[in-house]
């Protein structure tokens, strides 16, 4: 170009259109911020009271009782609208407040409106009052470290995903001194309550605090968060009244989306099976809306493995009358073998591709890891107890740590000493793969939960199920099928006759679209073989080219693309559903705050149903407390909800599961959930799973 017409930098960098197209603000951001969420109806009231919420039950753990004493009477309260409220309620609502806010785990979508949604009523019922962010998650509440939320700071996030605002972190607020510490941060902001949004463990965490800051007047009001949405709280007649976490449907909807386009990729390319590892530590709720939304042909639910009884096992068992344990429960071999099954099949219909979804969470529900993590949670935590140094920074390597495992072993061998490995615990642990058993003994959470999402779950199963594929097309049993037409058509443009080589080739020539290559046809010299033997050539002569390319069409070749979808999802822009859910959410907040609360948790009863129907609440923490295994000791905490797997929504994807993995002729049958949309009528509204689950036999 020449000179001439270059534009001088500094005015190239000036204009206009150089300056929309490289600004952080684009159209999307701005129509994000600008959309105002719905508000329950009875937020239209200025002054909103609570209301015993009657016709729910819980079982109270004794340890709760003893360790809550302050919170534990607490009960289902409902928000309803005061139109007529006296001066004391008045003077009670619009009092100014210093309410400080944290959030408490990994990410999930709409945490930000759970501000907002504070903020503004807040605000609205006093404009003095101050809402505190705390920075970096529990950490800031025990140093003090704290922004307050201006409406400057709240409109920009407003809609958008993330934690970006204030950040959060994982620490748990657990030993005497943080909560001296966090007592102080309390007392110099001058704070009226705390909010904690958090998951299970962070609001088993809130209860605690809510316990310990009862004596300073300080309300703890909890809200539920995680993508993983094993936060539900029924009661104990299994009446609904938290149908899912906030966080999930956006991450569901972002990791669907996603895995419907590899659905489209494979079934385009037709040549790589996508695994797809998708996060969810213990629940395999994630996994269970992503099979909903695309229909992959195979998807992994952890609970249906845990409850895997082998029957042709059991009934063999009875013939010899004994009884068989290792029936019952999934193992990591016994899983290998039914992904390969689904893979054999659609292979035999020409399909040697496909999708298949893992939850990260999976192998906590076969049996033999099962085994070990329970063990080496036990282990590291008895060890973290009795010794001044924990263990991770005792045994800094995987050897160091192997080697104190082998230390225990000859210890309960040599010595009789009753240890919690053995040496046939070490003996099966030696047989995992190195990888694997490096992940086994990487440092638990502050929870002390296993992380799963740094395993690679998806390559331990897969590395399975590649030798058994390779011991299937050893056996000549895992072949691709080759559609007729293709094979009438190869072989007469060769000038040879399709049905004197048939009958000789495939073991189906008679009765199917797709042809198998006989299991005895399993190399060039098998093939060789087996015409000579037929005479249609001699044995000096070569294999006609057309039956050499249609043998070796019929050879697998399987193929893998790993994906792993978890942080992607957590940092998403969330839905319309988790916009408006989790504004519901942080107004509800204020509403138990006014009104004098603590040791609850904000919630939306009815969000299964229309917006209509949504009905904010307020949830007892301490009565959904029970005795758990953690660190390897028993302790309290909100139990976590599981897929269900008589519920309507696994029940479902069952019941179309052989639909889905499509080994049939023909297309396959992928659902295409599209993008996250704002705006329009969409079928997306709320998750899937939950839609399903509300199914009941009246309706
Ligand atoms: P929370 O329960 O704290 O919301 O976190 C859920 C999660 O997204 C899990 O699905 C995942 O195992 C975990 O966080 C991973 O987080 P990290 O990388 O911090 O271990």
């Amino acid at each position: 170009m020449p000179d001439r017409d270059l534009i001088n930098l500094e005015d190239l960098l000036k204009d206009p259109d150089v300056q929309k197209a490289t600004s952080n603000e684009n159209q999307e951001l701005i129509e994000r911020r600008d959309y105002t969420p719905p508000t329950c109806s009875v937020f239209n009231s200025d002054f909103i009271k609570l209301e015993k919420y009657d016709g729910f039950n819980f079982m109270i753990d004794d340890d709760a009782k003893e360790k809550l004493p302050n919170i534990i009477d607490k009960n289902v309260m409902r928000l309803a609208a005061d139109d007529s409220p006296d001066d004391d309620f008045k003077e009670k609502i619009t009092q100014k407040r210093n309410i400080g806010i944290v959030f408490s785990g990994g990410p999930a979508p709409g945490g930000h409106n759970v501000i907002a949604g504070l903020f503004d009523a807040a605000k609205k019922a006093n404009p003095e009052s101050k809402i505190f962010g705390f920075l970096m998650g529990p950490d800031g509440i025990i140093e003090n470290e704290t922004m307050e939320l201006t409406q400057e700071i709240v409109d920009k996030h407003r809609n958008l995903g993330g934690f970006s605002m204030i950040k959060t972190g994982r620490t748990k607020i657990d030993t005497k001194k943080k909560n001296v510490l966090s007592r102080e941060t309390a007392r110099n902001l001058e704070l009226d309550a705390i909010v904690v949004v958090g998951g299970d463990d962070s609001n088993t965490n809130a209860a605690f605090l809510a316990q310990e800051l009862f004596q300073d007047d300080v309300q703890m009001i909890g809200v539920p968060k995680t993508i993983d949405g094993d936060i539900q709280v029924k009661d104990s007649d299994g009446k609904v009244l938290c149908a899912m976490s906030f966080g999930f449907h956006t991450a569901a909807r972002a990791f669907a989306k996603s895995i419907s386009n590899l659905c489209t990729d494979c079934s385009s390319d037709v040549k790589y099976w996508h695994v797809c590892k998708v996060m969810g530590r213990s629940a395999s709720h994630l996994a269970l809306e992503v099979a909903l939304q695309t229909h992959a042909n195979m998807t992994l639910i952890g609970e249906d493995l845990a409850d895997y009884i082998d029957n042709r096992r059991l009934e063999h068992a009875e013939k010899t009358n004994t009884v068989d344990y290792t029936a019952y429960g999934m193992t990591l071999r016994h899983l290998s073998r039914m992904i390969c099954d689904g893979i054999v099949r659609r292979a035999a219909v020409g399909k040697n591709y496909g999708v298949l979804v893992i939850p990260e969470g999976v192998l906590e529900c076969i049996n033999e890891i099962q085994h070990f993590i329970i063990k080496l949670n036990a282990i590291i935590g008895e060890y973290n107890y009795s010794h001044d140094t924990g263990f991770h920074m005792a045994f800094p390597t995987t050897d160091d740590k192997l080697e104190y495992l082998r230390r225990l072993a000859v210890l309960s061998r040599e010595d009789g000493v009753a240890t919690l490995w053995g040496t046939r615990d070490d003996d099966l642990f030696n047989t995992l793969p190195v990888f694997f058993r490096e992940g086994l003994l990487t440092e638990r959470d502050s929870h002390g939960n296993f992380q799963f999402s740094l395993v690679k779950t998806d390559k331990v199963i897969m590395e399975l199920v590649q030798d058994y594929l390779e011991i299937l097309r050893e056996r000549g049993t895992y072949k691709i099928g080759i559609h007729r037409s293709y094979y009438e058509k190869t072989l007469m443009n060769a000038g040879l006759q399709p049905d004197i080589y048939g009958p000789l080739l495939f073991k189906n020539y008679n009765d199917a679209d797709y042809l198998l290559v006989k299991k005895t046809i399993m190399s060039n010299r098998t093939l060789k073989n087996a015409l000579v033997k037929a005479g249609l050539i001699d044995m000096d002569e070569h294999v006609p080219q057309a039956v050499t390319k249609i043998y070796k069409k019929s050879v697998p070749n399987f193929k893998t693309q790993s994906h792993f979808y978890g942080y992607d999802g957590r940092g998403s822009d969330p839905t319309r559903f988790d916009c408006n859910y989790t504004y519901n959410l942080g107004l509800t907040v204020f509403s138990l705050i006014a009104n004098g609360e603590t040791g609850l948790m904000a919630a939306i009863k009815n969000l299964e149903g229309n917006f209509e129907k949504w009905e904010p609440v307020g949830l007892p923490i301490a009565p959904l407390m029970k005795l758990e295994e953690r660190k390897g000791k028993l302790a309290l905490v909100i139990e976590k909800s599981l897929v269900d797997i008589n519920g309507p929504a696994f029940r479902v994807v069952k019941a179309f599961r052989e639909k889905w993995l499509a080994a049939t002729p023909g297309p396959d049958n992928y659902r295409r959930p599209g993008p996250i949309r704002f705006t329009g009528l969409s079928e997306e509204d709320r998750p899937l799973t939950l839609e399903l689950n509300a199914l009941t036999k009246s309706k």
